[in-house]
């Protein structure tokens, strides 16, 4: 393939780990690399060789003219598309792409990608296909989201690239995008303080269809239906009790369903909860566009244990269950959460962080209609929930401070559900929710 980008001055905006793999690229194919990122310090800059020149701070007045004698500019997922600075570049008539789009670009046929979306199950999901995949003997790279920038998949051939796509990367992406098989899971409210309303982060979302030959949607929430239907395109759905995939209960049990087929019972699914049992539905049908055998996707159902941080039970200690899921960051993951947990005596509930612009009136509503619930507050946006309802509330600045209360309030039967419903970024700036979610397993083994 001709290099393109040989001696063009490519200009990468935002140095995280996506700036770092642009840089990679860009080095290996000879261009002008040129960084700029708003912090005066950000993070990796100790990764970046003097070679290389960086432009730090919101307020560097080189930045404009080192957008303006650009050939490229190159953008992360944290940086919106509706920032001032891309204007500059828009004017000139300069073209401005995301890393997903280049690395499109590079890779051929597009048709072994596998792209999944959806406010929550992302991850768990994407994993159960990377692994379903490889036990029917591909190759298959895991990336996007989930922590891998997709450039650095580029190093080897696969058969198969699965990417969690998240509506960041989404709303950069160009139409060089193009999938053999795209999902999305559920559309709820998430990420309103970086998209303007619910419908503009649905549309974004909504892009995943646009040119893929497979699209797989969730029949019991129409935010995920595809907005315009394409007659070369597949359109598949799954559901709890409808759809192409459904969940069947039979004597009691409860089954995963493909048409007439009775895939799997539920009960020999390792990971559980209603929310796996339609993650696992949602993981065949996305599988099955590529024709992998059942033998390989029931073998990984049976054996996948769930990713860590996801409605984990970290501790039975004095008959008390202690759930890590701090990697829920919005409303509805944690809705999920509470309604999972059915045996308890007390419900002690432990919310917090960066809301995100997120309206919490439904959860609270639910969580009040509760009997024998507690709630504990903290971080930047604990207040506001506290004040819902201030008789079955407590609020604190840290986690620290509230573990240190709520250990008194525990009792044998109890359930502890660590499940923040926002974004930990407020006070865990470092590795996030991965972060937020260990300082918990470390306070809760410290208990005697
Ligand atoms: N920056 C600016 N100006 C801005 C915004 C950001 O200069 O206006 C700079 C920051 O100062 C920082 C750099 O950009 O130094 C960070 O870039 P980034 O936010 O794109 O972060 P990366 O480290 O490149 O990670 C990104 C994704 N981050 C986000 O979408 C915020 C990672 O998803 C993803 O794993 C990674 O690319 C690899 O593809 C993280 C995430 O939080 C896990 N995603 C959100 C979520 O899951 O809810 C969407
Ligand atoms: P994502 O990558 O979309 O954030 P994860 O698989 O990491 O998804 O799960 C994030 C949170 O959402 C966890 O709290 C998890 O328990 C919850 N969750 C997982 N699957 C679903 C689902 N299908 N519907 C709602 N919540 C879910």
């Amino acid at each position: 393939m001709k290099n393109t980008y040989k001696n063009k001055k490519v200009t990468i905006f935002g140095l995280g780990r996506t700036g770092l793999s642009l840089i990679d690229f860009f080095k290996n194919k000879k261009s002008n690399i040129r960084v700029i990122d708003f912090k005066n310090n950000p993070r990796y800059i100790d990764f970046v060789t003097r070679d290389i020149d960086v432009f730090l701070g919101e307020n560097n007045n080189e930045i404009d003219n080192i957008i303006k004698s650009s050939d490229l500019l190159v953008i992360s997922p944290g940086i919106n598309i509706k920032l001032d600075k891309l204007n500059i570049a828009r004017k000139l008539d300069i073209e401005i792409l995301s890393d997903i789009d280049i690395f499109c670009k590079e890779i051929s046929p597009l048709s072994n990608l596998i792209a999944v979306t959806g406010t929550n199950g992302k991850s768990t999901v994407v994993n159960l296909v990377y692994y379903m995949l490889k036990k029917h003997g591909l190759n298959v790279a895991l990336g996007g989201n989930i922590g891998t920038p997709v450039l650095s998949l580029l190093n080897k051939k696969y058969d198969y690239y699965v990417l969690e796509m998240s509506s960041f990367q989404l709303e950069n992406i160009s139409n060089i995008f193009k999938t053999k098989t795209s999902s999305i899971l559920n559309i709820t409210q998430d990420h309103l303080d970086r998209h303007n309303n619910f419908e503009e982060y649905k549309n974004i979302k909504l892009k995943i269809f646009e040119n893929s030959s497979n699209c797989i949607f969730n029949i019991d929430d129409i935010n995920t239906y595809p907005l315009i239907k394409f007659n070369n395109s597949k359109y598949i759905s799954f559901g709890q009790n409808k759809g192409d995939y459904f969940i069947k209960n039979i004597n009691n049990n409860k089954f995963l369903f493909n048409k007439d087929e009775n895939i799997i019972n539920c009960s020999d699914i390792k990971i559980n909860g209603m929310h796996n049992y339609i993650n696992s539905l949602s993981s065949i049908s996305i599988t099955d566009t590529i024709g992998i055998s059942r033998e390989s996707q029931i073998s990984v159902l049976k054996e996948f244990k769930g990713l860590n941080h996801r409605f984990q039970t970290i501790s039975n200690k004095n008959n008390i269950e202690w759930i890590n899921d701090s990697k829920s960051t919005n409303v509805d993951s944690t809705y999920i959460a509470v309604k999972n947990i059915i045996n308890y005596k007390t419900l002690h509930l432990i919310i917090g962080g960066d809301k995100k612009s997120l309206d919490f009136s439904d959860l609270m509503k639910y969580l009040d209609s509760l009997k024998n619930i507690k709630i504990y507050c903290f971080g930047k946006d604990g207040e506001y929930i506290y004040n819902f309802i201030p008789e079955k509330s407590f609020l604190f600045e840290t986690l620290k401070e509230l573990f240190n209360f709520l250990i008194k309030n525990t009792k044998s039967g109890d359930v502890v559900l660590f499940s923040p419903g926002c974004s930990s970024l407020d006070q865990y700036k470092e590795r996030g929710f991965e972060q937020r979610g260990d300082e918990f397993i470390s306070l809760v083994n410290s208990i005697n």
